[in-house]
């Protein structure tokens, strides 16, 4: 093997049982959370939000080349410029693209073409990929890397007591153009952040139970 340059891998010495107390807790806390749609315009501190992208960003990645950026949009201009966009594209999507099959799949989440969200919420977090540029490394798995990453940035925010909606208007490119963003990098999804309205709702919908997604051989 080549050499390289190593440092000690951390052991963080949790006794098991503390280990399954704290096991427990997270998944506690993450099956508490909701994709929420109706945001109040309260504002985020956003260091906050800063922490939980300095959380997604320690997310394993191909080759270790970190292929994401993410880019945190408060300025209302903007956000109406990106709604206004991405209510296009909606309006496509549900009055054309989408096809039956998927609208029906749709039905009981209650989506429309109309995205309020995307001005109400007091942040919004776009994450792209980045794909290869000028004296840039070439990344590998992009798509699977920055999944990681915005799961990591789902579970920051929302143990930090904040909402998220994971918002893929499609195509979504004109999110480059409005956020300046240069060509190699591609937009991967839009989180709106922010402290649920009051007396918002979400759809009564429940997980699979483990017995159906956990196999053991
Ligand atoms: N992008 C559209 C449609 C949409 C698609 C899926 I799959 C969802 O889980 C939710 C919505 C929209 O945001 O309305």
């Amino acid at each position: 093997m080549m050499d390289i340059r190593t440092v000690e891998a951390p052991r963080f010495g949790i006794p098991a049982d503390d280990g399954l107390a704290r096991a427990r807790r997270f998944a506690d806390t993450m099956a508490a959370r909701r994709t929420v749609r109706d945001f109040s315009p309260e504002p985020v501190d956003e260091r906050i939000v800063t922490e939980a992208i300095r959380a997604a960003a320690t997310a394993p990645s191909g080759a270790n080349v970190q292929p994401w950026r993410f880019v945190v949009v408060t300025d209302p201009g903007l956000k109406s410029r990106i709604r206004e966009a991405a209510e296009a594209e909606e309006r496509e999507f549900y009055g054309r693209r989408a096809g039956d099959e998927w609208l029906a799949a749709l039905a009981p989440l209650g989506t429309d073409d109309s995205k309020p969200f995307l001005e109400t919420a007091p942040v919004l977090v776009v994450v792209f990929e980045v794909h290869k540029g000028d004296g840039e490394p070439r990344p590998y798995y992009v798509k699977e890397s920055v999944g990681i990453a915005v799961g990591l940035l789902l579970a920051g925010l929302h143990q930090a007591g904040l909402a998220t909606l994971t918002h893929t208007p499609s195509p979504m490119r004109f999110l480059a153009e409005l956020c300046g963003r240069p060509a190699n990098e591609r937009p991967f999804v839009l989180i709106p952040v922010g402290y649920p309205a009051p007396g918002a709702r979400v759809p009564d919908i429940e997980r699979k139970p483990l017995t159906e997604v956990l196999v053991r051989r």
